[in-house]
Formats: structure tokens, C-alpha cells, sequence
């Protein structure tokens, strides 16, 4: 039953104490995400198992490119351990490193020397390792405007890697417009972009988060007629079109801070992930708040991490094949990649 796991969950946790340590992402469970030591963005809980150099196993309450940071960060006799391996991250399987370097090899050729590579946390250590070789960095929604600042004094050009969206939306908000824009498809190898080459300055990898891709235009239409008194807040990996009409964006725990420090009384329709959305709702009864998107939006790969999964993990630490250990040689780039972010940011 719920309360033989919960319980065996506390049991677990009080008897290896300190040895233990429980990162939980905000889009986690809430039957999940009441057993985090500490609960954050992928940055703050990658950071926070770094700084934690007491606890032998951590069970990473996330997604794999989350376990890899983590494992990337902490030292060699930390156990990184994700509950399921099943949980994913479909953005971060969008570009793949066979991908990345026929891309880079043809952006080469096109552009010559003048490009940096940029990745979205949200990436697979093997993207970052590829960032990192390349002079490049790592970036999360919450510094990804102070990184694109840092590239330009870099390179000319910056490709940005996996999200299209927070690459088109932080470039936007820095006055680059959408014709100095260009995608690239990893499906077909092609530039797609009408107009002279010679203008771009910002290449998008043609990847999203289909959580956040579920947020439209009519969302915020509907939202704006039935509730007026509205304050539409949304995540960067929204579309350009949505952030556009919505009255902020920000990263996850932007969204957060802003409905903290709403006055009581205030009306809000988020659009971000599910399980975060229900947990404001849950925590600010004072609050009216609502998802942009009547459906919701779950992460599916988020949800797979669930109590009998923690319970499992727990229960077999010492023998667990579930340990995320990302390989020296990729990690030492991929490192590179993230020095250069908490360095610059
Ligand atoms: O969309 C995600 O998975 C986010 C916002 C991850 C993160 O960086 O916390
Ligand atoms: Fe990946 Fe989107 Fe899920 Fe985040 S919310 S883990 S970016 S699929």
C-alpha cells in the first residue's frame, strides 16, 4: 500500500542519514517530491549533490541528462542512481552526437571558423563533451541570456543546441531579429533559412520540449476572454509566438518566485509542466491559479520516477544497475562545457 511505501521510504532515509541524499526536480510527483533532501531546477540540484560530499548514494529524483550533471559534478566515490531508467528526456534525444557533428561539420563549411556551439543543459552529456571541445558552454533558462552575451564575444555566430525556443526567445529578448535566425534540421542535414547566409547570427538545432510545445496561441487566446484579470506567465521553452503574447516568461524558478510574491487575490494561468502547475495551485490557495493549457501538460518521462520506483532504488543501492555513470573521457569535455557556464553566469 501508499503507506507501507511511504514508510519504508522514512525507514530507509532515517537509517542511512547523511549517506543518503534525495534531489528532487520541481516537475517530480508530489508522492515523490515529499522525500527530497532539497528540490530545484536541474542546475541547483546537480549543484547541490556536488556540494554534498557526504552522501555516498544520491537518488536522482529527475530525468537522465539531470543524473548525468550530477554524476559529472560529484567525485568518483558518489553513487548517481535514477529510479527508472526509463525517464528520459525527449528533447535531449533530439540531438543526438552523430547529428551534432555532421551539423557541425557542414555549418563549417558554410560559416567557417565564426561559430560557437551553445547546449541547453537539457542535452546528453555527450552533447555537452561536444560543446566543451568546441570552446563552448553549457547554458540553463534562468542564465541563457548572459550566456548567448558571453558567445558573442566569442565567435561571430552561435549554434544553439537542442531547443530551438529558448535559443529563438532568449536571442529575441537580445534584440537579434528573427531573420538573423536559422534553423537546423537534424532530420534532413539542412539549413532551412530564405535570405543571405551571410546574415545569421544565431543557428537553432530544430528541437523542443513536448511538454512545452503544448502551450498555443489559442490557449492564451481563451484564457485572455474568459479570465481578463489573467497574468499569463510561461517557461522560455514555449514557442516564440506564445512568450510573444504572454505577459512573462521565465525559467522554472522564476515562475515559482513570481506566484510567491503575488499579492493574494491575483489571477494566474502558468504555462509550464503539470506537476509544478498542481503544486502552486496546492500551495497558494489564496491565489487563483490555472495551467495555460485546460489538458495539462504532463511530463511523462518526468512521472515515470514514482513512489514504487524510490522505494525499489532504495531498497537495492548496494547491487542497483541503475547507476548513471557518464564515461571520463566524455565527462572532463562535458565538465568544460559547465565550468564555463557557472564561471560566466
Ligand atoms: O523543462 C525542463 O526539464 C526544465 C526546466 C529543466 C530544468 O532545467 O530544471
Ligand atoms: Fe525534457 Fe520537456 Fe520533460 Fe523537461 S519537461 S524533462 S525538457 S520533455
Amino acid at each position: 500500500s501508499q503507506e507501507e511505501l511511504e514508510a519504508r521510504v522514512v525507514e530507509v532515509k532515517n537509517k542511512l542519514g547523511s549517506k543518503l541524499f534525495i534531489p528532487g526536480h520541481h516537475y517530480q510527483k508530489d508522492e515523490v517530491i515529499q522525500f527530497a533532501d532539497a528540490t530545484g531546477d536541474s542546475l541547483k540540484l546537480a549543484q547541490l549533490s556536488a556540494e554534498n560530499t557526504e552522501a555516498e548514494f544520491i537518488v536522482f529524483c529527475g530525468v537522465h541528462f539531470m543524473a548525468e550533471t550530477a554524476d559529472i559534478l560529484t567525485n568518483d566515490n558518489q553513487k548517481v542512481i535514477l529510479p527508472d531508467m526509463r525517464a528520459g528526456c525527449s528533447m535531449a534525444d533530439m540531438a543526438d552526437l552523430d547529428q551534432t557533428e555532421k551539423a557541425w561539420e557542414i555549418l563549417q563549411e558554410i560559416f567557417g571558423d565564426t561559430i560557437l556551439p551553445l547546449t541547453y543543459v537539457n542535452s546528453t552529456a555527450a552533447i555537452k563533451s561536444f560543446v566543451g571541445a568546441h570552446g563552448g558552454a553549457s547554458v540553463t533558462s534562468s542564465n541563457a541570456e548572459t550566456m548567448v552575451k558571453w558567445a558573442f564575444t566569442q565567435k561571430e555566430r552561435i549554434l544553439f543546441l537542442p531547443d530551438q525556443h529558448l535559443g529563438r526567445n532568449t536571442a529575441y529578448d537580445l534584440g537579434i531579429g528573427l531573420d538573423e535566425m536559422a534553423v537546423w534540421n537534424p532530420i534532413t542535414d539542412k539549413l532551412e533559412y530564405e535570405g543571405d547566409p551571410s546574415k545569421i547570427k544565431v543557428i537553432l538545432w530544430k528541437g523542443h520540449c513536448s511538454v512545452h510545445e503544448n502551450f498555443t496561441v489559442q490557449n492564451v487566446h481563451d484564457t485572455r476572454s474568459q479570465y481578463p484579470n489573467m497574468t499569463i506567465i510561461v517557461h522560455p521553452e514555449c514557442r516564440r509566438e506564445v512568450v510573444e503574447l504572454s505577459d512573462l516568461a521565465g525559467s522554472t524558478s522564476y515562475i515559482i518566485n513570481a506566484i510567491e510574491k503575488a499579492e493574494p487575490g491575483s489571477e494566474w494561468a502558468i504555462g509550464t509542466e503539470m506537476n509544478l502547475v498542481n503544486r502552486l495551485i496546492k500551495n497558494h490557495p489564496d491565489k487563483k491559479i490555472i495551467s495555460l493549457n485546460p489538458a495539462m501538460c504532463p511530463c511523462l518521462t518526468m512521472n515515470r520516477i514514482d513512489l514504487p520506483h524510490l522505494v525499489w532504488s532504495l531498497d537495492t543501492l548496494e547491487e542497483t544497475k541503475n547507476t548513471i555513470k557518464v564515461a571520463p573521457e566524455i565527462a572532463e569535455n562535458a565538465k568544460l562545457a559547465l565550468d564555463r557556464m557557472l564561471q560566466n553566469s
